[in-house]
């Protein structure tokens, strides 16, 4: 029979969330955390996310833990984005750094969590077995942690290899001299395409959707920019929490996309292709994320620039988005994608015209053709956001199962708890930012959050705490009505669950800014917890320690 280990708080994760989470209840609030991940290592996204050409979208110099001076000044990122092994890299030093793995349990998949309201226990059931309760559970599960390979018929007929990006092989792939298929235009896909392109006889890319690539301008990290970042550093984190994304360094727009003259459009917009990234471009008006008009003011531009890549204009024309707004799906910024597309040996299937029928022992059938491939790499996304937390079963012991409670869509407070479910914290769950900012940013303020509300429970002698049911309403229906007020909802994307058949479509980030949203958490904590309900420490001690 398995023991049952005892904690004071339980983490599931171990990505920059998990880790940041295991810090601050271990360090600040001298808890007994134990920490379950399903990898074989820290990091997460970083971890699983291995294909050739996965980079951050976010600069380097902003995509880092913030809350230690100390740790900032001593790391050095070599570009201006960090790529994959770098940044994985430094979230290993962060967990040598801060001694995180002595509590960390690797290769353990989380299936299962109740609670317990007459003990207030949470109870986790493993994979391989193993039971662990603590008073806290913390998810800390990742928006993008669900790779997703749609359910193609014939999938397992093909007799060639197949990869996900998301799943990618620790020991690399070799692409040479393979006639290789990508399923998905998405970031990885985007990412991944010239890599590959670079190595395989030849490349084939099956496009349902047109995206909107933005260039990455990425480089050298510029030392100058790095040194006067670095002496700044506090006044940049603390800047980036006073904007939407999170994102320090880009002055935020006066104007109106349609009161400028087209020729001043075009000036700016050049510009900011010619400087890279993607907040600058939607940085460029006030309005381009509300105004229909305005934005198509940047998609014109944009299809400008991919006809004037890409040599053959038919293949230019499939390559140019025409079914949502620009922005609306996340922006995906390349390096040499679209110049991809002018080499001889790719090849771009457009899957929305003639869709991928089945996958045959020897390639992939459209609904026009068939096609042979020695390799096949879906790079077709996940089930964001939602997706790992219904992987585990997650129950109170009244009955109440968060996949149920999750049926139409997900309800939650803040995106940080939900109703009926005491003690268990998300970072960055549904109806938060997460998605839509600066993510080590929004990890570290969800866990200051939490941390910080733990504190004031054992203060107040205070055992449990849940959002009520109306509260969660109410900041679930905020969350729609300010989606509601923008662009965002006209795309069919991943942050509506369009990506997944059957998935209930509801816009799921908070996208009213990350500025807007701390001011709401730090006042929900000021009014002692507004939204809130707690239960008193008469059973059980938040500071408990020692297993078994
Ligand atoms: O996944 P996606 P991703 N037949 O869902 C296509 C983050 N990220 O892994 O658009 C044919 O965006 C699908 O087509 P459609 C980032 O937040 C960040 O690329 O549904 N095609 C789409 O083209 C990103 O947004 C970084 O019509 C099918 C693609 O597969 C998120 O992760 C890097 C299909 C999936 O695109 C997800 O990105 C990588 C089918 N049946 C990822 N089913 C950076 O930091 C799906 N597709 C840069």
């Amino acid at each position: 029979m398995s023991t049952v280990k005892r904690f004071d708080a339980l983490v599931v994760g171990a990505g920059v969330g998990g880790l940041y989470a295991l810090y601050r209840l271990r360090d600040k609030l001298g808890l007994n955390v134990q920490v379950l991940e399903a990898g074989g290592g820290v990091g997460g996204t970083w971890y699983w996310n291995r294909y050739p050409g996965c980079r951050c979208d976010v600069e380097s110099l902003e995509y880092s833990f913030g809350f230690d001076p100390e740790l900032e000044q001593e790391w050095s990122w070599p570009e201006r984005y960090g790529n994959q092994p770098e940044i994985l890299q430094y979230v290993n030093h962060v967990a040598d750094r801060f001694d995180l793995r002595k509590n960390i349990q690797f290769e353990t998949r989380v299936n299962h969590a109740t609670y317990e309201r007459k003990t207030n226990l949470w109870t986790l059931r493993t994979e391989s077995g193993g039971t662990f309760t603590a008073p806290v559970c913390v998810m800390a599960t990742g928006n993008l942690s669900v790779p997703r390979v749609p359910d193609f018929r014939g999938l397992e007929d093909f007799e060639g290899e197949t990869y996900h990006t998301g799943l990618w092989p620790h020991e690399g792939v070799d692409f040479n001299g393979k006639r290789v298929a990508v399923i998905g235009t998405g970031s990885s896909g985007v990412q991944t395409i010239p890599i590959i392109a670079g190595q395989a006889e030849t490349l084939t890319v099956f496009q349902r959707t047109a995206n909107y690539i933005l260039p990455a301008v990425n480089g050298p990290m510029n030392r100058e920019v790095e040194a006067q970042h670095k002496a700044t550093y506090r006044e940049h984190r603390k800047a980036a929490y006073e904007t939407p994304f999170g994102i320090s360094g880009y002055p935020p727009p006066t104007k109106s996309a349609l009161e400028a003259t087209p020729e001043e459009r075009n000036a700016l917009y050049e510009q900011k292709w010619q400087d890279g990234g993607q907040i600058s471009f939607l940085y460029a008006y006030t309005d381009i994320l509300t105004n229909d008009d305005a934005n198509k003011t940047v998609r014109e531009f944009v299809h400008g620039k991919i006809r004037s890549i890409v040599k053959d204009p038919n293949l230019a024309e499939t390559l140019c988005p025409n079914d949502h707004p620009i922005g609306t799906k996340r922006l995906v910024l390349d390096t040499g994608y679209y110049e991809t597309y002018n080499k001889q040996h790719v090849h771009l299937v457009n899957a929305r015209k003639a869709p991928i029928e089945a996958l045959t022992p020897n390639g992939i059938r459209t609904t026009e053709a068939e096609y042979a491939f020695d390799a096949i790499v879906f790079a077709t996304g996940f089930d964001a956001m939602t997706g790992a937390l219904k992987e585990i079963d997650i129950r109170a012991t009244d009955g109440r199962s968060l996949t149920q409670d999750w049926e139409a869509g997900p309800y939650t407070m803040l995106g940080i708890m939900c109703a009926g479910f005491p003690n268990m914290f998300m970072i960055t769950g549904p109806g938060s930012p997460g998605v839509k900012s600066q993510m080590i940013l929004s990890c570290e303020q969800h866990v200051d959050w939490i941390v910080d509300c733990l504190a004031y429970m054992r203060e107040n002698n205070q055992a449990a705490i849940e959002p009520t049911d109306k509260a969660q309403h109410d900041w679930t229906m905020h969350v729609k009505d300010v989606a509601d007020a923008t662009l965002y909802p006209m795309a069919a994307s991943w942050y509506m669950g369009a990506n997944i058949p059957g998935k209930p479509r509801v816009f799921m980030p908070y996208v009213g800014g990350v500025k807007r949203y701390k001011a709401k958490c730090e006042d929900v904590a000021a009014k002692g917890y507004e939204g809130f309900t707690f239960a008193a420490a008469d059973k059980q001690e938040l500071a408990m320690t020692g297993d078994d």
